[in-house]
């Protein structure tokens, strides 16, 4: 099914940057559709997650990755580990930046490691929605003398400035067959993608620390003959108070969660969804790569 012709193109395209840049955003926003799960917590993306577009015949594959940081737990390594790991193969490496923080100590030390292993790098200063010009030059004119040969403004929110840097990537990338079939958006499985979706709304909707207890996996897909499909999902905590948190009282919470994910699922798959949560505690869980093995993260 991969097309191929002497103008074709296709690379690889590595989004790094600290926590809460924007890289998910982005990437859903350069794809078309949903990839990759968005909130406003660190740590939302834990693995590695591909998404995939097209401009004109070249198709850029895109490698969205867990923000980079000081890591502290087991978890944590993996997923800087991931990170790293994804731009190591890839043809071109972008920073992200959010542009309203500027440069903090993790973006630093991204800057740092980048000099040294990334050929070539470019920078994209993330969420000029909210960030006025002078702010912006001055940003710039500090990274001009790091390892970047060119340097992006755009906001992956509204979308300003992105198809000036999708073109850009489109002329950079090596010649060469594409390496996926043209309808292909992602290298995640429906299953997979369907329990990051439920995922994304405990990030969304419970407050501090209590999604990073969280993980979510699908246990059932049944597709029936009138197109809709049944799917059951658990939720897995680590402790009896926390389960008892996402039941909610009379289980308003997990309804609500239920129909927010469900809402996104019919959008992304297109079809009916009957979503079933279930909510199991398992002590943990953090420790156990069975737990991870869906995300492709090693040990
Ligand atoms: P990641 O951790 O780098 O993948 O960042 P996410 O894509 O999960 O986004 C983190 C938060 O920043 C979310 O609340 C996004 O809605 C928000 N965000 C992302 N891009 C922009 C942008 O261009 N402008 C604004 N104002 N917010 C953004
Ligand atoms: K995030
Ligand atoms: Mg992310």
């Amino acid at each position: 099914a991969t097309k191929t012709g002497s103008e074709d193109r296709c690379g690889f395209i590595a989004v790094l940057g600290a926590p809460n840049a924007g890289k998910s955003t982005l990437v859903n926003r350069i794809v078309g559709t949903k990839v990759s799960i968005v909130s406003p917590k660190v740590q939302t993306t834990r693995a590695r997650v591909m998404g995939i577009a097209l401009q004109g015949r070249a198709q850029l594959v895109f490698i969205d990755t867990p923000g980079i940081f000081e890591p502290r737990r087991r978890l944590d390594r993996a997923m800087v580990a991931a990170a790293w790991g994804g731009a190591g193969d890839a043809d071109i490496s972008l920073l992200l930046v959010d542009a309203d923080k500027g440069i903090d100590s993790n973006t630093a030390k991204i800057i740092e490691r980048m000099k040294v292993e990334h050929k070539r790098a470019h920078l994209v200063l993330n969420k000029v929605d909210k960030v006025a010009k002078p702010k912006l030059l001055e940003l710039t004119s500090r990274l001009k003398d790091g390892p970047f040969d060119e340097i992006f403004m755009i906001s992956a929110l509204d979308g300003s400035g992105v198809d000036d840097l999708v073109t850009f990537l489109a002329g950079q990338i090596p010649e060469g067959p594409w390496h996926f079939p043209e309808d292909q958006v992602s290298d995640m499985t429906e299953r997979l993608l369907a329990a990051e979706i439920t995922r994304e709304k405990l990030y969304l909707q419970l407050r501090q620390e209590l999604p990073y207890s969280t993980t979510v996996e699908t246990e059932t897909w049944e597709e029936f003959d009138n197109g809709s499909v049944k799917i059951e999902q658990v939720i897995f905590v680590e402790r009896d108070s926390q389960k008892s948190i996402i039941l909610g009282k009379n289980g308003q919470m997990i309804k609500q969660l239920g129909a927010d994910s469900r809402k996104d699922l019919e959008e992304i798959l297109d079809r009916r969804v009957h979503l079933f949560l279930f909510v199991k505690v398992r002590e943990k869980w953090g420790d156990d790569p069975e737990r991870y093995r869906d995300w492709g993260l090693d040990f």
